[in-house]
């Protein structure tokens, strides 16, 4: 039936051709610096980085420290050069447009030497009617790329202060290609996103929005909003109908059709539409992401053309902004319910973006939507995202938090700046605004935290006038320009609380007390502020958007861009790989309170990414425990854009970090965690289920051998969407044993004895724990394509690893209890099954060389 649905669209589509096409432009591309002979081959979508590296003229930026020697290019100016044909049919539509869907940044375009096009901003699509200038036969586009680098500078010394962020802020490009505490500094330019030709006769459906305006079990009202360009005046039918993407029987809606009356230019039509019996969308681990395939059809007696297909989701999302006793709440309402958001913050996933392909597009969300994840945070300093990672958000149930691209900075209030803004605002809410993954709109990223806390008045020398200038320009933008922009093309919804736009995040500094009683908060005492890990207990607030600590990346990717003989923390390489200023002190004063540091290098990096992992999991239970008081929490970050040490639980080559085999652990709907009190350890159980659950938990104090030192068994009923403690053990029960040998194993198990959650808890440092000889028994299974381990002992934190990047397992960083058999699962590269090795903390507590 599933393949039956696609011929109907299909042919749809085909007979769409006749009317309206747009088909990608595959030109013959060559580039060349400005002012010099000669050319080269180039590819686009693409960037002059990876033409430069392609034709060899540079090395690698990512390998050792080559990103030095590639820092000319950012102040060159470049030129691309396309040919293309374009046959008598093609010129007989009578309109043609060239859209570019994306130019990095200051571009001039040239269509057979006459200019189309100045450009100005990365993150606006482009579209120019051409037919005056084609001709039959070859074409030649050019287009010249202003260095982003010079342009910037000469806007900055037009004011007469200096902004925070000196000269990216001029420009609107992605502000992390200018270097940040986890990328390197390769401002590049190009045409990074495809090139296409659309042509039209009659009508061009230019955007579909739509607003749902009553959503329950038994009907959905959903009003869409159409842009239509009109060659003529003239009347005509709009059939829309819809199919539920259930995996196995898409079902029909019945076409509602509408007769409309279009004039000769653009006009804005609105159609209702009602959906009976809908299915609603909810996000990950709550139930189906449901979606609609909805088309909008131009119908007429002979046939029917589609003209535009969208996917939409029924679900009511609100932000709840509400004054409380502690001060003001924040957090979302999904469908009615309150909804606990898990997830992480989101960059870029290459400093090239034209390099990230489907496939890893595919990757990274099937990995956030097996971490449980519900949210992403799409930050301020990167990009809007391609279609395919919203499309993705969609079907996976994971919300996206969407930052407009201003991070870290102050920005220029002039009018063309605040028009330019205004433009790229106006097209990425209407691109986006049908995913039903948006879930908020935030003005930028600690640019308003950065105002009022970061000292820069003082570290730029502002009178009192270029203060008040540069506030108003800062609230211009972020206050007025962009809400309002938002309204217009969206008015806030009847009955729906609140709007869906933030102006900054975080809400207040970390530094002030009230950033933990209202609004979201970016916590960074920890790394920033160098304090303890425990600190995370105390620093709960309302919404936890930013916080986190580094660990290395996966070996492999390190190896990937080291020499050999680089592989030790003091190399060229090493650090080239590192970004934050004291990164690697850090990580070693760090390692040093709870570790016995490591100087093989293997085993360091094996402690970096525990010590990352332990971090974040006493922040994330915190948060959890703290529900309702806390409704989210986000650690910084998710990805990675290059090879490097840094916040990640994903390395650039989608490797998984402890802190990621943790994060499937910790984000379930269902958790157990240990929390000690003054003399006493409180067990909680937190659940983000919508419905109550009958469970076993089972508390058992144990030795290294697993003999049982106390004993606690209890049927209890997990309270539906809830956080509460369950059991209670004191400090005086456990003082009776030797602390540094024993772990408390807390497990919840359903009826049938299948567990749900569990979670071992030790009571010293990592570094104080008695740990016995492991002696570990590995079995493979073939037919499992899967791993059998097991130890006389306790073995805590099991690594598996290769030096074979193609092996990948299901879990990793393990405890392994004694005599039990635990199965890891080898989701790639079995057959090299025989190159696995595995270290535990025994080998660096015991063997710490
Ligand atoms: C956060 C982010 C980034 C930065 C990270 C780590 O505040 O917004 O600007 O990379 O801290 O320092």
């Amino acid at each position: 039936m599933r393949k039956h649905l696609f011929y109907i669209i299909s042919l749809v589509v085909q007979l769409a051709v006749a009317q309206n096409q747009t088909i990608e432009l595959q030109a013959n591309w060559k580039f060349r610096q400005t002012e010099t002979k000669q050319f080269y081959p180039a590819v686009v979508p693409g960037t002059v980085h990876t033409d430069l590296l392609k034709n060899k003229l540079i090395k690698d930026p990512f390998f050792a420290d080559n990103e030095k020697s590639v820092q000319w290019v950012e102040n060159e100016n470049w030129e691309y050069v396309g040919t293309f044909n374009c046959d008598k049919a093609t010129l007989q539509n009578k309109h043609i447009e060239l859209n570019f869907e994306g130019l990095d940044t200051y571009a001039k375009v040239y269509l057979n030497e006459q200019q189309i096009l100045d450009c100005n901003n990365m993150f606006r699509t482009w579209n120019v009617e051409v037919k005056k200038q084609l001709k039959p036969g070859v074409n030649t586009l050019r287009i010249v790329f202003e260095s982003a680098v010079k342009k910037g500078k000469s806007l900055a010394a037009q004011l007469p202060y200096t902004l925070p962020g000196d000269e990216k802020v001029f420009t609107r490009k992605a502000q992390y290609q200018y270097g940040w505490d986890w990328g390197p500094r390769l401002v590049t330019c190009g045409i990074y996103k495809r090139i296409n030709l659309i042509c039209w006769n009659d009508l061009k459906l230019e955007s579909v929005h739509h607003i749902i305006k009553t959503l329950n079990d038994s009907i959905a009202e959903i009003k869409f909003i159409t842009e239509i360009q009109s060659d003529k005046d003239s009347v005509y039918t709009i059939g829309i109908n819809s199919f539920h993407s259930l995996k196995t029987l898409p079902k029909l809606h019945p076409t509602q059709n509408t007769s409309i009356r279009l004039h000769k230019g653009l006009n804005i039509d609105t159609f209702d539409y009602v959906i009976k019996n809908p299915r609603l969308w909810y996000t990950n681990g709550l139930g189906g992401a449901d979606m609609y395939w909805v088309n909008f059809n131009l119908i007429n007696k002979k046939e029917t053309t589609l003209l535009k297909h969208l996917n939409i989701g029924l679900r009511k999302l609100e932000l709840v902004k509400e004054k409380d006793f502690f001060g003001e709440s924040f957090y979302f309402k999904l469908n009615g319910q309150p909804l606990f958001i898990k997830g992480a913050n989101y960059i870029p996933q290459d400093n090239f973006v034209s390099r990230v392909g489907d496939d890893h597009y595919n990757k990274l969300i099937q990995m956030t939507r097996e971490s449980h994840m519900n949210m992403l945070r799409v930050w301020g300093g990167g990009i809007y995202e391609d279609d395919k990672f919203y499309h993705l958000c969609d079907e996976n149930g994971i919300l996206v938090w969407q930052d407009f691209m201003f991070a870290c900075a102050m920005y220029p209030g002039d009018s063309a700046f605040v028009e330019n803004v205004k433009q790229e605002v106006i097209q990425q809410v209407q691109r986006l605004q049908n995913h039903p993954s948006i879930a908020l709109w935030c003005g930028n990223n600690e640019s308003d935290e950065g105002w009022h806390n970061w000292g820069w008045q003082k570290q730029y020398h502002y009178s009192k006038q270029d203060s008040s200038k540069i506030w108003n320009d800062y609230k211009k933008v972020f206050h007025e320009v962009i809400p309002n922009t938002i309204n217009i093309l969206f008015p806030p919804l009847e009955g729906v609380e609140g709007g869906n736009y933030h102006s900054s995040s975080p809400s207040i500094g970390w530094g002030r007390k009230e950033s933990l009683l209202q609004g979201d908060s970016h916590y960074w005492g920890v790394w920033w502020g160098m304090e303890p890990f425990d600190i995370y207990e105390k620093k709960v607030g309302r919404f936890m958007s930013e916080y986190g600590f580094q660990g290395m990346p996966d070996l492999n990717t390190l190896k990937a861009v080291c020499d050999s003989n680089e592989l030790h923390l003091n190399s060229t390489s090493v650090k080239a790989h590192q970004k934050h200023p004291t990164g690697y002190q850090t990580i070693q004063t760090y390692l040093e309170r709870d570790y016995i540091v490591p100087t093989d290098f293997r085993k360091y990096n094996y402690a970096s990414q525990l010590l990352q992992r332990d971090g974040m999991k006493i922040a994330i239970e915190a948060h959890r425990r703290a529900k309702p008081y806390c409704m989210g929490t986000l650690y910084w970050q998710l990805n990675d854009c290059w090879p490097v040490t840094s916040w990640s639980a994903i390395d650039y080559n989608n490797k998984p970090k402890a802190l990621y085999y943790e994060t499937k652990k910790v984000y379930n709907n269902i958790i157990i965690s240990v929390h000690p009190e003054r003399n006493q350890y409180d067990i909680f159980i937190v659940s983000d289920k919508l419905k109550e659950e009958k469970a076993i938990l089972e508390i058992n104090l144990k030795n290294m051998k697993r003999e049982i030192l106390f004993h606690k068994r209890d049927s209890i009923i997990v309270k539906a969407n809830s956080s509460q403690i369950y059991f209670t053990i004191f400090q005086n029960e456990i003082e009776k044993y030797d602390q540094n040998s024993i772990y408390l194993s807390c497990q919840l198990k359903d009826r049938s004895g299948a567990v749900i959650a569990n979670t071992n808890y030790c009571f010293v440092k990592p570094k104080d724990l008695q740990l016995l000889n492991p002696e570990i028994k590995t079995k493979y299974s073939k037919e499992n394509q899967s791993l059998l381990i097991s130890s006389k002992v306790f073995v805590k934190d099991l690594y598996l690893y290769s030096d074979n990047p193609l092996i990948e397992f299901d879990d990793n960083f393990i405890d392994l209890e004694a005599n039990t058999i635990k199965e890891i699962k080898l989701k790639s590269g079995f057959k090299y099954y025989k190159d696995i090795k595995h270290i535990s903390l025994y080998d660096i507590n015991n063997k710490p060389r």
